[in-house]
């Protein structure tokens, strides 16, 4: 178990950081002192979660034979041949994800009906037997190659229940689920996810039988060996599940993040066992635990429809820009990331409301964070680590989140004022901490300046990797942002307002 769960365990910054201290040092530049990086507090997250924690906005693509039989799940029973689209278009859904912000794609590879969108080797059950193409289509090869073309990370989402198989439920499958992840991890590039669900096991086709089969999901899929294959194929990749290792559930499908919503998390098995996949008490992942043995940050796997493939009777049923804007503030605001599945049609492309919904969501998350209006302001904090430039609260206005203002060790309540130029009305906050030092912040609070006194009108626990708040319009030239309650120093990457127009 300690082993599974090492990838995001304590860690030092990255060299960079170090070297920079180092040089400081060396330099002796007059007023700096060269102050010594802060201890990093709990678990830190693995650079490859730190690429994740930087995506914090990717899509989700449900795409199958469902998709043409109208259903959800799949059986197992279909026909290739019902794989059909009329007009696959892999730039347009690429196209359409990237236009929106979104940064990266995961696939449905292999749904729960076994049907797979490339041409595996060990199954006849894949596009390679449909009249789609002549049996010439790959939509894999197509859609990784598209989401290249358009900057995109590509991400597969593979099945672990597979209701076509005849061997599902006996050791044979669980080779073949290896063999199949071995191609997909080794003939499409780099893929920078791997989505586990936790759906196992059940009534299938399964080769014929038609049967109900349960398998011991603590047991069954042996995933440490699985997931080591998978991370010695390709290093960068993370692994999601309910049970982590690197990126948890947060427990619903309905687009919410627990607030607080902790980047720590412990995930416990179900009745006592180890966790797995389908086998963790996984409401558990909604807020995450403060105390949490393991940096293991929640994604927010959510709809644009009510169902996750496409079906025409919910064409007036695509989530509204508005809507979308809300998921965002209560997944992304909350430090974890958002999932956000747009189903392609049985043309093979995103359906035209679809289109417009994230084209209006795009245009409303830009109108609000486009502009900072807190850049160029002066911060004045309470206390600066050792008087360090590189710890200096000027670091929250720069728009990079690989520098952070902090403050002397104990110095765990300290505050930062930032003096604007001139009266400014904002209704948005976004704050970032520095995540290689871990989470450090428990409690916050915003104030702002009126009628010759402080008044708070925001606060809440935990930051991580990014905070928001959307409230009333605030009119003020002086804001401040106080630490309530933290056990160490603070490392406060970002601190920006922003004016919502709506
Ligand atoms: C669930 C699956 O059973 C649904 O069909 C869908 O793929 C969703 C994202 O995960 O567990």
């Amino acid at each position: 178990m300690k082993h599974f769960f090492s990838a995001g365990v304590r860690r030092q910054p990255p060299l960079g950081r170090s070297l920079q201290a180092a040089a400081m040092l060396c330099l002796g530049v007059a007023g700096l002192v060269g102050a010594p990086l802060p201890k990093p507090y709990g678990p830190v997250p693995s650079p490859g979660q730190l690429a994740w924690h930087n995506l914090e906005l990717y899509g989700f693509v449900h795409f199958t034979v469902n998709t043409f039989t109208d259903k959800e799940w799949g059986y197992g029973d279909e026909s290739e041949n019902s794989f059909n689209p009329t007009d696959f278009n892999a730039d347009q859904i690429a196209r359409t994800f990237q236009e929106a912000g979104l940064k990266a794609l995961i696939l449905t590879c292999k749904h729960h009906d076994g049907f797979c969108l490339w041409p595996s080797q060990f199954t006849k059950h894949s596009v390679k037997n449909s009249s789609w193409k002549e049996g010439r289509g790959d939509v894999v090869r197509e859609l990784s190659e598209a989401c290249r073309r358009h900057g995109l990370q590509f991400g597969v989402y593979l099945s672990p229940w597979d209701r076509n198989h005849a061997e599902y439920g006996r050791p044979a499958y669980v080779d073949y689920y290896r063999q199949q992840l071995r191609e997909l991890l080794t003939q499409y590039g780099t893929v920078s996810e791997l989505w586990c669900d936790g759906a196992n096991g059940g009534d299938g086709f399964y080769g014929g039988a038609r049967e109900t089969r349960k398998i011991d999901a603590s047991k069954y899929y042996d995933w440490k060996a699985t997931w080591a294959l998978a991370y010695q194929l390709q290093p960068k990749l993370v692994v999601f599940s309910d049970a982590g290792p690197q990126i948890r559930w947060v427990g619903n499908e309905s687009g919410e993040a627990g607030d607080p919503c902790w980047a720590t998390y412990t995930p416990h098995g179900l009745k006592g066992a180890e966790p797995a996949p389908g086998l963790t008490e996984y409401r558990e992942g909604f807020h995450g635990h403060r105390d949490g043995q393991f940096w293991m940050p929640a994604e927010v796997d959510v709809s644009i429809r009510p169902g996750w493939f496409y079906h025409a009777a919910e064409d007036a049923r695509v989530r509204t820009p508005e809507n979308l804007l809300k998921l965002y503030f209560q997944s992304v605001g909350r430090g974890a990331s958002l999932l956000l599945n747009v189903p392609p049609d049985r043309r093979g492309q995103i359906h035209e409301n679809d289109v417009a919904a994230l084209r209006g969501f795009k245009q409303r998350l830009d109108a609000i964070f486009t502009d900072n209006l807190a850049a160029g302001a002066q911060a004045v904090p309470s206390n600066v680590r050792g008087q360090d430039r590189q710890f200096s609260a000027d670091n929250v206005l720069d728009s990079d989140r690989e520098t952070f203002w902090s403050t002397e060790d104990g110095i765990t309540q300290p505050a930062l004022e930032l003096r604007l130029a001139r009266e400014t009305t904002f209704n948005v906050l976004s704050l970032r901490e520095y995540l290689p030092l871990g989470q450090r912040v428990d409690e916050w609070a915003v104030d702002r300046w009126g009628n010759g006194q402080w008044i708070e009108f925001a606060r809440g626990q935990a930051i991580g990797n990014r905070r928001l708040w959307r409230g009333e319009n605030q009119t003020t030239s002086r804001v401040r942002l106080r630490v309530v309650k933290a056990p160490v120093c603070p490392a406060i990457a970002e601190f920006s307002l922003h004016f919502d127009p709506k």
